[in-house]
């Protein structure tokens, strides 16, 4: 923890990349965990282009209860501290994979959002993207536009992330020369080898997170425990 204080203290670009464990103690369940599964499906599988073309009914559901949920939730001081990050360093880039407009919620300005937003809808005819906050939408809810069926706006299993929003990751990632690494498995791709192409181009990457994971062993630091704790203590 010291010598990543230490670090930061002299850290001219800070990369933070967060995954489901940064929401995990606002109440959000992560995806691998016990909260992964909803009325027994897997959420890998519902999402999906598949499953949204098979049953865009049941992916709404799907969508649905995780707005519901969602909704009362509030960001926690991991949140916060990365908000305060945005402050503080004379270069800082956000890059969330969560869905849950969490850390825009607590005041962090510029978010690279890899995966999407859950308040936003996309036309599946005209492509027109919108925030809709309505909880439930309808059962399958239309454009105004053009009256084609909405989608949630974000990027399922198979799908192809923002090419734009990619091209600022990387140039964030070769240009740091500090990155955090905040709870997430490291499974998903292209998010799970973004600390070490940070690290091939010479930055300095810690892991927070509550455990392990497959890249643990070749960060440079790996911090366990809490990111709702360990990250305001990084920024007192
Ligand atoms: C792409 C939006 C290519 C939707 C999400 C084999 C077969 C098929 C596909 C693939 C394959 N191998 C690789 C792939 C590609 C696939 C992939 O990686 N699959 C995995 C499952 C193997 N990737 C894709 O499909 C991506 N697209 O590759 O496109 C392409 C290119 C060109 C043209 C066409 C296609 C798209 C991936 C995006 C999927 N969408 N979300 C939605 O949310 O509904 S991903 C989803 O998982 C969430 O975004 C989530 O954030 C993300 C990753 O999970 P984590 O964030 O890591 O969360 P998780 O629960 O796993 O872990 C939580 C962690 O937190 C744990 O480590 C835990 O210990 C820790 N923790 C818990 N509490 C705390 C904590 N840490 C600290 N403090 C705490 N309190
Ligand atoms: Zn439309």
């Amino acid at each position: 923890m010291t010598q990543l204080k230490e670090r930061l203290r002299q850290a001219h670009h800070v990369v933070a990349l967060t995954g489901a464990g940064v929401s995990a103690e606002s109440g959000v369940p992560t995806f691998r965990g016990e909260g992964g599964l909803w009325r027994s499906h897997r959420a890998v599988d519902l999402a999906t282009p598949e499953a949204f073309a098979r049953d865009p009914r049941l992916v709404w559901a799907f969508y649905n209860w995780r707005r519901e949920l969602l909704g009362p939730l509030s960001p926690n001081p991991g949140h916060r501290a990365l908000a305060a990050m945005e402050r503080r360093f004379p270069r800082f880039t956000l890059v969330t994979q969560n869905i849950d407009n969490l850390h825009q919620e607590a005041g962090s300005r510029n978010v690279l959002e890899l995966h999407g937003n859950i308040w936003r809808v996309r036309c599946t005819r005209c492509a027109v993207t919108s925030e809709d906050r309505r909880v439930p939408l309808p059962e399958l809810p239309t454009c105004g536009v053009c009256g084609g069926l909405l989608r949630p706006d974000v990027v399922w299993f198979g799908e192809a992330l923002d090419p734009e929003v990619l091209e600022r990751v990387y140039e964030g990632l070769r240009s740091c020369d500090l990155m955090l690494v905040i709870g997430t498995s490291a499974v998903v791709q292209p998010a799970a080898s973004m600390g070490l192409y940070a690290r091939k181009h010479g930055a300095f990457v810690a892991e927070i997170n509550l455990e392990p994971t497959p890249f643990s062993s070749m960060l440079d630091v790996s911090l366990l425990g809490k990111a709702g704790e360990i990250l305001p203590r990084l920024v007192e």
